[in-house]
């Protein structure tokens, strides 16, 4: 196996090894691979269907989607999907469709192979985002027809200047992509407002429900109804609570733990379910395995899986058995806090939008900072925390995916009536950071680059990576990205976004700040 799309990767170098090894993940050799294989007839496909339909752009996002770091952990399910694939080709006449090695792509030139991990990472990240769009039926022509393309470039020969339009197209393209979703999750369940999560979990039975998909929260909440079920959310789907149609369900109580790499340690004494809706999974251990369940691509061998019925009556069925807490349970944030907040998308900032343009002016607000991505497991990101616990009281700070976790219960106070710490949602709600930072910028007349704003982003898995490229398709410069660089970036490929975009490294919060500030 080779794979070093993620941060945790092994030895920052890459995650190796032959049958019986696992890389940092947990994913074996043989998953790793089958992975691979997976991509490799996805590029196939791509350059052997000329106009492929729906049915074509649905398999080719849960194809790449399956592919995400802690999403599958299962050899079965994702051989199933290659064959879906070759039947695929078969549909359009193709009696044997020929399957890209990717061994080419891992052995090739380190700067080619650079620059085609961001594409592919990036695609692999955006393709969650327009899977989870899609659930909720909004698709977009341009998008699609994007992944398709950068499958081939992967797939062909090229030079560096050939590929560095494709990475920054990726990046556009990933903008488009989180509108789209925005859109949808707006729409479908109203704009997020301003709201307080409890992080006590009232006695009875309940259900966690963790990942990004709101569609499946809803259709718990739905089965869920007057069954004298509560249900909390965990990880990404917290900012779910800011939703005015998920509100509404009296039993969607708070939030129960922290981020996801801290969940064998959160999930090994609940007596309650938990359900998968997307990544981060990990390997599960055996004190809780028979309460967790997945859905949509996440797989993982031996766990039972809610198929596309949605019928949740095996989870339902185990929150009864295990019957939750006796009392209520206080829990609490990594920093000892009893509730969060979350809800300040662009909906709720921009209508405030004039009360923030004058705390600017006034001199209330000197600065605006976005901490945000993704948590991990490595030590190092405490960073995240000190930075925000050590930013001046002037300034303000927005935040969006797991990452936040490393602060979200800190009490901060607030600005001239705003809050110091405003959670946008999840990791595709970077898009409501880019609607706020382009609306600040019109309202001073000047660049995103000459606001008062830096971002100071953590990285984890290949959702950040599109991210990352859309922030610099926009142009925005002197982003801060730690814990550690990704181990794709080559040198001279390093070389061409500092210089470009005058990317940092995270060093220490004091350094930083003095560095930013000063
Ligand atoms: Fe966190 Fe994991 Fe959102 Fe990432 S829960 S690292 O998938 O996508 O962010
Ligand atoms: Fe290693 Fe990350 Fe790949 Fe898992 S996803 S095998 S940890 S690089």
């Amino acid at each position: 196996m080779f794979c070093f799309q993620c941060e945790q990767t092994a030895r920052g170098l890459g995650c190796t090894g032959c049958t019986g090894c696992a890389g940092v993940c947990g994913k074996t050799h043989d998953v790793a691979n089958d992975q691979d294989d997976l991509i490799g007839a996805l590029i196939g496909l791509s350059n052997a269907v000329k106009t492929p339909d729906s049915e074509t752009d649905k398999l080719m996002l849960e194809a790449l989607f399956t592919t995400v770091t802690n999403v599958n952990f299962n050899e079965e399910t994702i051989k199933e999907m290659t064959s879906k694939i070759d039947s695929e080709a078969a549909r359009y006449n193709i009696s044997s469709l020929s399957h890209y090695d990717m061994k080419k792509l891992w052995n090739a030139d380190e700067d080619i192979r650079s620059l085609k991990s961001l594409i592919l990472f990036g695609i692999k990240g955006m393709a969650a985002y327009a899977y989870h769009a899609m659930v909720l039926g909004y698709t977009d022509t341009t998008v699609n027809e994007f992944f398709y393309k950068a499958l081939r470039t992967i797939g062909e020969k090229g030079t560096m200047d050939e590929l560095l339009p494709v990475v920054m197209e990726t990046g556009k393209v990933n903008l488009a992509c989180m509108e789209l979703l925005d859109k949808a999750n707006t729409e479908s369940y109203g704009t997020p407002v301003p709201t307080t999560v409890p992080l006590t979990v009232e006695k009875g039975p309940f259900i966690v429900v963790s990942g990004h998909d709101l569609k499946d929260l809803k259709l718990l909440l739905e089965q869920t109804k007057d069954k004298g079920i509560n249900v909390y959310t965990h990880g990404e789907m917290l900012p779910a609570h800011a939703y005015p149609l998920l509100k509404e369900y009296p039993q969607l109580k708070g939030n129960y733990g922290t981020a996801w790499q801290n969940q064998q340690k959160e999930f090994a004494n609940i007596p309650a379910p938990v359900l998968f809706t997307t990544n981060c999974l990990m390997p599960v251990k055996p004190s809780y395995e028979d309460r967790v369940f997945t859905t949509e691509v996440v797989s993982y061998p031996e766990l039972v899986h809610i198929g596309d019925d949605k019928d949740f009556a095996p989870v339902i069925q185990k929150a009864l058995e295990l019957g939750g807490y006796n009392e209520d349970t206080e829990f609490t944030g990594i920093n000892g806090g009893k509730e969060v907040t979350t809800g300040f998308g662009h909906g709720t900032v921009l209508s405030v939008a004039d009360k923030v343009v004058d705390a600017v002016k006034a001199g209330d607000i000197k600065h605006f900072f976005l901490v945000g991505g993704c948590d991990g497991a490595r030590p190092g990101r405490n960073y995240y925390t000190e930075f925000v616990e050590k930013a001046p009281t002037d300034s303000i700070i927005l935040t969006l995916a797991c990452g936040k976790y490393r602060f979200n219960d800190l009490d901060l106070g607030t600005i001239d009536g705003l809050p110091r710490i405003m959670d946008m949602g999840q990791c595709n709600d970077a898009y409501s950071a880019i609607k706020v930072a382009v609306a600040l910028a019109d309202a001073f007349d000047c660049g995103v680059n000459e606001l008062p704003l830096t971002m100071v982003l953590s990285w984890y898995e290949q959702k950040a990576v599109c991210i990352l490229l859309t922030l610099l398709s926009l142009g925005i410069k002197n982003i801060y990205l730690g814990p550690t660089l990704p181990a794709f970036l080559s040198s001279n490929v390093l070389n061409y976004l500092v210089e470009n975009f005058n990317i940092s490294p995270t060093s220490t919060p004091e350094e930083d700040l003095k560095k930013i500030l000063g």
